[in-house]
């Protein structure tokens, strides 16, 4: 990797991130049952229906992967907390393990020199709160801040940032519209609730937070730049409604106190009602503003009920997710997110990787890996050169991990695991990244 942290402003801080779901092991440590259990279990959802009861372990093996984490030179760790694990059933009585664990795991965070950033959630909801309608639910708003409290009462005097709600689009549109995460419902009106709830759920937690004491606060926003599939007036008004329902949509929530138009014109006959009462509460104010960002899509007009779009395939070469690798996307969307939403807060990139098996046979041979991470490092430069306060960049993943509906097959770590015998195994990029944040 020819960048190195001297190229970066100083205090620039550079992370690697990892999803409780994605690591632990629900098995272990008394953690409930999860929505993400139930979709994997249903056939067709999950490839070979696989699911996260083993995962990488990490509950037996945290302290080893912290280990890796430092001696990569970084210097924070993102995690995120697993509701279950913490309340088995969603609301009621804490599950002390669950509690000890993430205890020690903040503790062994800080003892390696690392800065906390933690997730309240990355997606494994509750079953039982899946039964009393999840995410459609207005409740749900009330249910997630009285978890964020409970576990900030815990581990909150030792965490550096924290953020409610992982990747908001997933969680509601993804999830909800298309159906591809759980719960899997492919349906109008789930989605817009979804739309609506999941936000006013990420507002009352930080105005819990806040009320708690707890400091650092931001949001997590996921980005996928959308492009007209080809010249006609059609494609544009198509890609400009992707984009209204998956990278304005909540920004323009939080940080603006509205909802794209393009993307209302669909919802609203479906949004709960009072829904423009809440924006009050969706606007609690940040300390900072995260972007996850992978690829970009073509966007062409569709025939049937609206939004009435589809992806084209693209022309870039492509991760193994089929993704294109697209960097310039970052540097629009950190620009754009500053100049029409986040203002002068301070902007970190809290996820950006590529699924790769590495070459010639062998998965820690994976220069793709680092020639993707350096080019998008390339636009976090020269983002920051135009005067966008980005203020750090988070690696997505250090492990190979459960990749949702991809099962195990699709590797983002900068760690190779073997899932058989759990063995860790630094990738030629960990090294290469190691050297590149290394400090004289
Ligand atoms: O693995 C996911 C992660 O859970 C959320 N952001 C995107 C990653 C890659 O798909």
């Amino acid at each position: 990797m020819k960048l190195a942290r001297g190229d970066f402003p100083e205090g620039f801080l550079f992370g690697a991130a990892t999803s409780s779901y994605q690591i632990e092991g629900h098995a272990f440590g008394g953690a409930g049952r999860t929505h993400w259990d139930d979709f994997a279990a249903t056939p067709g959802n999950v490839v070979r229906a696989e699911n996260g009861a083993r995962a990488c372990e990490h509950y037996h093996r945290w302290a080893e992967d912290l280990d890796l984490m430092a001696a990569a030179n970084f210097d924070a760790y993102r995690f995120s907390l697993s509701w279950a694990r913490i309340l088995p059933e969603g609301r009621g009585t804490a599950n002390p393990e669950g509690l000890d664990f993430y205890d020690r795991l903040v503790d062994g965070i800080c003892a390696r020199g690392l800065k906390p950033m933690a997730q309240l959630y990355h997606w494994e909801l509750p079953s039982a709160l899946a039964d009393r309608g999840g995410w459609r639910n207005r409740d749900i708003a009330g249910w997630f801040a009285d978890f964020a409290e409970r576990i900030m009462a815990r581990i909150g005097d030792r965490v550096w940032a924290v953020a409610p709600i992982n990747e908001p689009w997933c969680v509601a549109w993804l999830s909800h519209f298309l159906g591809l995460h759980a719960p899997g419902l492919r349906d109008i009106r789930a989605a817009a609730r979804a739309m609506h709830h999941v936000l006013l759920a990420h507002g009352t937690a930080v105005g819990a937070l806040r009320a708690a004491g707890i400091g650092n606060i931001g949001g997590v926003f996921n980005f996928e730049y959308a492009a007209p599939a080809d010249a006609s007036a059609g494609a544009g008004a198509a890609a400009d409604l992707y984009d209204a329902i998956y990278n304005r949509w909540f920004v323009s929530a939080v940080f603006n106190g509205a909802y794209p138009e393009p993307a209302l014109k669909g919802l609203e006959p479906h949004l709960p009602a009072g829904w423009q009462d809440d924006f009050a509460t969706i606007g609690a104010p940040l300390d900072w503003v995260g972007a996850n960002y992978y690829t970009r899509k073509l966007i062409a007009p569709d025939t049937g009920p609206w939004p009435a779009l589809r992806e084209v395939p693209g022309p870039l070469p492509k991760t193994d997710m089929g993704w294109e690798i697209f960097p310039e996307g970052l540097g629009h969307f950190l620009v754009r997110l500053a100049r029409d939403h986040s203002g002068p807060l301070p902007i970190y990139v809290t996820e950006n990787g590529m699924a790769s098996a590495g070459q010639g046979g062998d998965p820690a041979q994976d220069p793709e890996r680092t020639a993707y991470l350096e080019a998008h490092l390339e636009e976090v430069r020269r983002a920051i050169a135009a005067g966008v306060p980005v203020a750090g960049y988070v690696v997505w993943s250090l492990l190979d991990n459960y990749e949702w509906a991809a099962g195990y097959d699709k590797r983002f770590g900068l760690v190779h695991v073997d899932f058989e015998t759990m063995e860790r195994r630094p990738k030629a990029s960990y090294r290469a990244l190691a050297r590149a944040l290394s400090r004289p």
